[in-house]
């Protein structure tokens, strides 16, 4: 039987450069020989997907915040027993886009849920499973929005009001603090170039501390 994978997630508020980081971590990831699992949420898996497009979707009937929230995380079940552990499982590293942190940080922070409701879905939807690794890509939200409207059409979250994104920060600030030994700090704001040193040397101490867990045989 294989070891069991890690589970490295990757957060931050609208277009800090997440997808930008995981490319770059996917290559180099497997460079160093990891088997990968790329993913993201919502999404990961055809009824995530669907889920993820009526989420995303600008519509003209508002979407209730607790309607929001069950959707992330019906979603998220789907996902997890499809295609993440299933990974885990198989000895496979997940690198997700989002996960329960976006939402702690969304529905908490930014539409002010309360959070033993999140917390009580957790436990119901994770069991034990938490991130291994979080990678949290921080920006002040007015360099992230203004890479995100630079690519076009705008999401339903795309859409909210700048105090909606500087609770949203805040919140993933806040998580951060609260579990630093889960959390690395990206300072998003700089460079492609210096971000990817950042990334880099997250990769290498990733691939350190595992080859001394699992030595080769
Ligand atoms: N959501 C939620 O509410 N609750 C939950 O539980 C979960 C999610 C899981 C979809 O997520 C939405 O779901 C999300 C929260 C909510 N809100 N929205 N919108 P998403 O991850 O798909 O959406 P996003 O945050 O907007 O991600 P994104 O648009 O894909 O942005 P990104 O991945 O962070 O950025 P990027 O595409 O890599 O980069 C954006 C642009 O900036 C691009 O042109 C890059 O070339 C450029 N870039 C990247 N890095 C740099 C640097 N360092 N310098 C200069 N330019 C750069």
């Amino acid at each position: 039987m294989s070891a069991r994978g890690l589970f490295i997630t990757v957060e931050g508020g609208e277009g800090v450069g997440k997808s930008t980081g995981i490319a770059f971590l996917e290559k180099t990831l497997q460079a160093h020989g990891v088997e990968l699992l790329v993913t993201r949420e919502p999404g990961g898996s055809k009824l995530g997907e669907e889920l993820r497009r009526l989420l995303l979707a600008v519509d003209d009937e508002p979407l209730d915040p607790t309607a929001e929230l069950l959707l992330m995380f019906a979603a998220r079940a789907q996902h997890i027993s499809g295609r993440i552990e299933p990974a885990l499982a198989a000895g496979k590293w997940v690198l997700c886009d989002r996960f329960t942190d976006a939402t702690y940080a969304y529905q908490c922070g930014g539409r002010g849920i309360d959070r033993g409701a999140v917390s009580a879905l957790e436990n119901l939807v994770q069991g034990t499973l938490r991130p291994d690794c979080t990678l949290l890509l921080d920006a002040p939200v007015s360099i992230g929005l203004a890479r995100a409207r630079m690519r076009g059409d705008l999401d339903r979250f795309e859409l909210e009001e700048l105090a909606f994104f500087e609770r949203v920060r805040a919140t993933y600030l806040e998580l951060a603090a609260g579990s630093s030994g889960r959390f690395r700090i990206i300072d998003a704001g700089q460079p492609l170039e210096q971000v990817q040193e950042q990334l880099l040397k997250v990769c290498k101490e990733l691939t350190a501390c595992w080859g001394v867990r699992h030595p080769a045989p």
